[in-house]
């Protein structure tokens, strides 16, 4: 029997968020997993069947958790943008850390070339067929916990590479819930999903300015563009700003006791910024609305000395 990476994670409803919402809000708390993020479901997925990893980010710190528990070796590669915590923590899961160029797309490019050099397995940290299918798992255990019969209004998420969005929509089908909008929440600056929505085609961001760097992709996958264009799924893009992003990371910190990164903080800044009335009030959502489910995706590019950081560069 193949084994499972991921653990069953929590769903919480969160009261303070619902009066925000107008409507239940139930937190899928995916910064439970072993690796501090939701990533850990589709690369411990993918590494089942092909093997040996090499990648970056929190990707790269689910991969580095796998290679740990299979007993393979790990080369994670991050982008100099990556705090050092972060190195420190994927060291300590056993991974060899590279860093190499400016944010992830250069990372990414470096990861590449040493798989064809090293000939080393490269596993894509949100393009890939295998991540979905194991991301989607996370809407069939919320599913389960729901009950039968229940149904969310809608799905908050955060866009990166656009792997958790395919994912999602994946599982949304599975479910039965191929109809329940999924809302897509990037920081501008860190926009290639909402930009490419705007351009009618991929687009490449020239850089990523967004101090949300896990979200930083420059361009968004295929795949989640073209469920975007498809009328498979009811996606509804959206962008906060940096200091909406913080304020969530600090709402969330005070009001549930979880400390998230900025990339999640960008999924809780829909709730605590008031998009959700603003959404119904544009006739986008409707009124009222069935509960919310909220992917709390984590991220372990944060602590203390790195949330002090971000408010001095970003409230000052
Ligand atoms: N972060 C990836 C890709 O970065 C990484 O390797 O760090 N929330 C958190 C906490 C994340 O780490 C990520 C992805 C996302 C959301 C977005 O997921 P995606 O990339 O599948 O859309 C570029």
């Amino acid at each position: 029997m193949l084994q499972h990476f991921h653990v069953n994670t929590p769903l919480l409803e969160s009261v303070s968020m619902s009066k925000m919402a107008g409507t239940a809000v139930y937190l899928k708390m995916e910064n439970c997993q072993p690796s501090g993020s939701f990533k850990i479901r589709g690369v411990g997925h993918l590494c089942q069947q092909v093997g040996a990893p090499s990648l970056c980010g929190n990707a790269g710190m689910a991969a580095a958790y796998v290679a740990r528990k299979m007993g393979l070796p790990a080369t994670v590669v991050v982008p100099s943008s990556t705090p050092p915590l972060v190195v420190r923590r994927l060291q300590e899961q056993g991974a060899a850390v590279k860093v190499a160029g400016k944010v992830w797309d250069d990372a990414n490019a470096e990861a590449l070339r040493l798989a064809e050099t090293e000939q080393l397995t490269f596993v894509p940290p949100f393009d890939h067929p295998l991540l979905w299918e194991g991301h989607a798992s996370v809407v069939a255990e919320a599913a389960a916990a729901l009950g039968p019969g229940a149904r969310p209004g809608a799905v908050l998420l955060s866009v990166g590479g656009g792997g958790l969005l395919c994912g999602v929509v994946c599982g949304l089908k599975d479910a039965g819930w191929a109809d329940v909008p999924v809302i897509a929440m990037e920081t501008v600056g860190a926009d290639c999903f909402n930009a490419a929505i705007k351009a009618g085609e991929l687009v490449t961001l020239d850089d990523i300015t967004s101090e949300a760097k896990c979200l930083g992709a420059k361009t968004v996958c295929r795949r989640a563009f073209e469920l975007s264009q498809s009328g498979e799924a009811t996606i509804i893009s959206e962008l906060v700003t940096d200091q909406e992003a913080l304020r969530a990371v600090q709402m969330f910190l005070d009001e549930e006791r979880v400390l998230v990164e900025m990339a999640c903080g960008a999924a809780l800044a829909a709730i605590y910024s008031g998009l959700i009335p603003r959404l119904q009030a544009q006739g986008r959502l409707p009124t009222p609305l069935r509960p919310l489910l909220v992917i709390v995706c984590g991220g372990s590019s944060i602590n203390m000395e790195q949330l002090i950081s971000l408010q001095q560069k970003l409230q000052s």
